[in-house]
């Protein structure tokens, strides 16, 4: 019950006091500004760093203003403060998932737990009011706690706004009063493909038919112009039928009795197919079903009721009372008089419906329905009508230009700004057709258009129409901020992140697979023709007729008569105009090698000839500087002497798709010591006939150690070595 102050005691030391007690005993007590935890602890210790007492004997220290101490930090450790916010976020935007990356806060606030969190808030753009984002979002790996400086968000709706706050916490941040510390980076959705269709339910079912409904996609991203619904019997997946229907109901029939048959169905929007629903299993009834013959008294009903109705449906017919939606009378009667057969009247009028098609496909011979063709503007004989088929009319009255941007082969290249009846004026580039041009000309430079008006895709430039009543002709597409790629890249040298680059990468692949699925061969893919928005979407353009023949400053005549844009082409198509999508995917790995060197000229400034000669011999581009391992190993895959060993467009997205999920897996650089730069690097260095043994061949690249380990595993030819792949 004593309570003993500084004045009482002798000063002994500058931070302690010692009483004398009537036994012998040390006893400290401490003075402001120190401490001592436990009273059996022989000295005070100095408060630590941020936190101080007034008064004396204290047993901890208080934190300064603006820091605190967590209830598990012990009394010794500094009070911290929460951190302050992270920096230098990015975002990369890919259709409806978003990417960011951001590196830590200057100041973690004295602590090591640090972690982040996402507030995700969706925003109006016209009166800029923002909500929060609701339970649709997901993130990955999770919205709070995160410990690495990278998130992913998906299911996000298209075409919308976000803003995206992250936050740094640590271990003290529920314990400020202030404000939050947080960066914020706002995007804006790209279009995005239909959610598939998650719930679909069974209807009328007899021996011969299915009938179904289903609801819209949760998130249909855009207006649904049809689905199409693929069914099979169970087992026989390789002999299917398609369906399509703009409602959200069908009739499969056809099928056989007692059978099981399974049903996936899909949207489509604008933006294409979205994924198909999981699989949903319906069985047919049995022969001797009751259900069949129950129809019977409604068939003789109906007919009966059908032959007296008949008058008074002629006379709806003349009065002209007929169905607005082009549905029939007879079934729009059918479905008032006979409820029951409200499921045939729904299948009647989507099979009268001559959007509806149905094709049966038998052991995936045929190309799948639903994935359009592409159409060559040549097979017109009058490429005018070709370019209306593809392209819209629009008056030179709704356009404005406002500057010229650069120059293309058949004249100018303009921005502007274009006002459609009924919508907000927007930006476009304007080609013009220079004044003089000849027939020839005209119909070259509209080629462009009715190719580009056949494609609706996010990574392809998007046409808006054409103006071809007035002069000058125009071709009106959509305004790409940033411009060509590869002058974006040079001016802006090392300013990406990997994943900013993969990500430029994956938006090309994903338009190429769109137009390899719908036949089309671009044969100029080079990062000049991809143009980039201020998103960084990167989008295919450049669909010119001759272009590969004319106007490419890249293409150079070959040997034989054609010209072409040597470093980007694959041997087989200069050595004999084999251009296939293979030829595509080969430009696509040069387009990869000039993205991640930020536009170098592929091969420098070696000839064309050297080129050819050095790529016929198995001499492939080294890795571009701090390129990932990963990337480098597609690129090679791309350039495959075999055509058929290159990976397809839909390979390659998935592929890129996984490592922008999988950000790690792109830390692993090309070794910098077997990177050569301003040198091709020999890609095939088995099977070309160099080395007449295994053991010569590894010794020449100084791995002769090995022979005995490769002849024990049996690759004891040169011919075996060849056939080991990298898996
Ligand atoms: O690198 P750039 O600025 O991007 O210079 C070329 C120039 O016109 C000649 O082709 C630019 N360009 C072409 N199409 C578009 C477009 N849709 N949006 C923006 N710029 C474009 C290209």
């Amino acid at each position: 019950g004593i309570s003993w102050t500084a004045s009482m005691l002798p000063r002994l030391y500058p931070e302690q006091s010692v009483l004398y007690k009537p036994v012998v005993l040390l006893f400290t007590v401490c003075r402001p500004g120190f401490f001592k935890a436990s009273p059996h602890s022989p000295s005070c210790s100095k408060c630590p760093p941020h936190s101080y007492t007034l008064d004396e004997a204290s047993t901890s220290c208080l934190c300064e203003e603006h820091y605190f101490r967590r209830e598990s930090d012990p009394p010794t450790m500094a009070c911290t403060r929460p951190p302050s916010a992270p920096r230098s976020a990015i975002s990369n935007v890919n259709e409806t998932s978003v990417f960011l990356e951001w590196i830590p806060p200057a100041d973690t606030g004295g602590r090591k737990d640090v972690s982040y969190y996402i507030a995700c808030k969706k925003c109006n753009s016209h009166s800029g009011l923002c909500e929060a984002c609701g339970g649709h979002v997901r993130y990955l790996p999770q919205q709070t706690g995160l410990k690495n400086t990278s998130v992913m968000m998906v299911d996000l709706l298209a075409h919308t706004n976000y803003t995206f706050e992250i936050e740094a916490v640590n271990g003290v941040s529920d314990q400020n009063p202030g404000a939050r510390q947080f960066v914020s980076v706002n995007v804006t959705t790209n279009q995005a493909a239909p959610s598939p269709v998650s719930s679909v339910k069974k209807g009328k079912i007899t021996k011969n038919s299915i009938s179904l409904s289903w609801q819209e996609p949760d998130r249909p991203n855009g207006i649904i112009l049809e689905y199409e619904i693929k069914y099979f019997e169970k087992d026989q997946e390789t002999s299917y039928t398609i369906i399509k229907s703009k409602e959200t109901m069908i009739t499969a029939d056809g099928l056989k009795p007692g059978s099981a048959y399974v049903f996936q169905i899909r949207a489509r929007t604008a933006a294409g197919y979205g994924g198909f629903s999981r699989r949903f299993e319906f069985e047919t009834s049995p022969v001797s079903a009751s259900s069949d013959q129950s129809q019977i008294p409604i068939i003789v009903v109906s007919v009966t009721v059908g032959v007296i109705l008949l008058a008074v449906v002629i006379g709806f017919l003349l009065s002209g009372s007929c169905c607005d939606h082009g549905c029939g009378w007879a079934s729009s009667l059918r479905a008032v008089a006979y409820p029951s057969l409200t499921w045939r009247c729904g299948y009647s009028k989507a099979k009268q419906d001559p959007e509806e098609e149905k094709m049966h496909f038998h052991n995936g011979h045929i190309k799948l329905p639903g994935v359009r063709t592409y159409i060559d503007p040549h097979t017109y004989e009058d490429p005018n009508q070709a370019v209306h088929e593809f392209a819209k009319e629009i008056e030179a009255s709704c356009i404005t230009i406002e500057r010229v941007i650069g120059a293309g082969e058949f004249g100018e290249v303009c921005s502007g700004r274009l006002k459609l009846q009924g919508k907000r004026e927007f930006p476009v580039a304007i080609k013009t057709l220079k004044v003089g041009y000849t027939e020839k000309q005209r119909r070259d430079f509209l080629g462009e258009a009715s190719i580009m008006g056949q494609f609706d895709h996010p990574n392809i430039i998007h046409l808006e129409g054409v103006v071809t009543k007035s002069k000058p002709v125009m071709i009106v597409t959509e305004y790409m901020e940033n411009g060509s790629l590869d002058t974006f890249l040079k001016k802006n040298d090392g300013q990406f992140t990997v994943i900013q680059l993969v990500g430029m990468l994956r938006g090309i692949a994903s338009g190429m697979k769109y137009l390899s699925d719908m036949g089309y061969v671009h044969r100029d893919l080079a990062a000049r023709n991809i143009l980039i928005n201020s998103n960084l979407v990167c989008k295919v353009s450049d669909f010119g007729l001759s272009r590969v023949l004319e106007d490419d400053p890249e293409a150079a005549y070959t040997t034989r008569g054609g010209k072409i844009p040597i470093r980007w082409t694959a041997p087989e198509a200069i050595a004999f105009r084999k251009f296939t999508s293979a030829s595509d995917v080969w430009s696509y790995g040069i387009v990869m090698w000039e993205v991640m060197s930020y536009g170098e000229r592929p091969y420098w400034e070696m000839t064309n000839q050297d080129v050819i000669k050095a790529v016929e011999e198995g001499y492939r581009l080294p890795s571009p500087m701090d390129c990932p391992a990963a990337l480098y190993q597609l690129m090679l895959d791309c350039w495959q002497k075999d055509r058929n060993s290159r990976p397809k467009f839909d390979e390659i997205v998935s592929m890129l798709d996984k490592l922008i999920r999988n950000p790690s897996s792109l830390k692993t650089l090309v070794n910098a010591s077997s990177r050569v730069s301003n040198l091709l690097v020999e890609h095939s260095p088995v099977g070309s006939g160099a080395y007449r043994s295994v053991g010569e061949w590894l010794e020449a690249i100084k791995m002769g150690r090995y022979t005995e380990i490769f002849m024990e595993n049996g690759y004891s030819s040169m011919d075996a070595v060849a056939q080991v792949t990298l898996e």
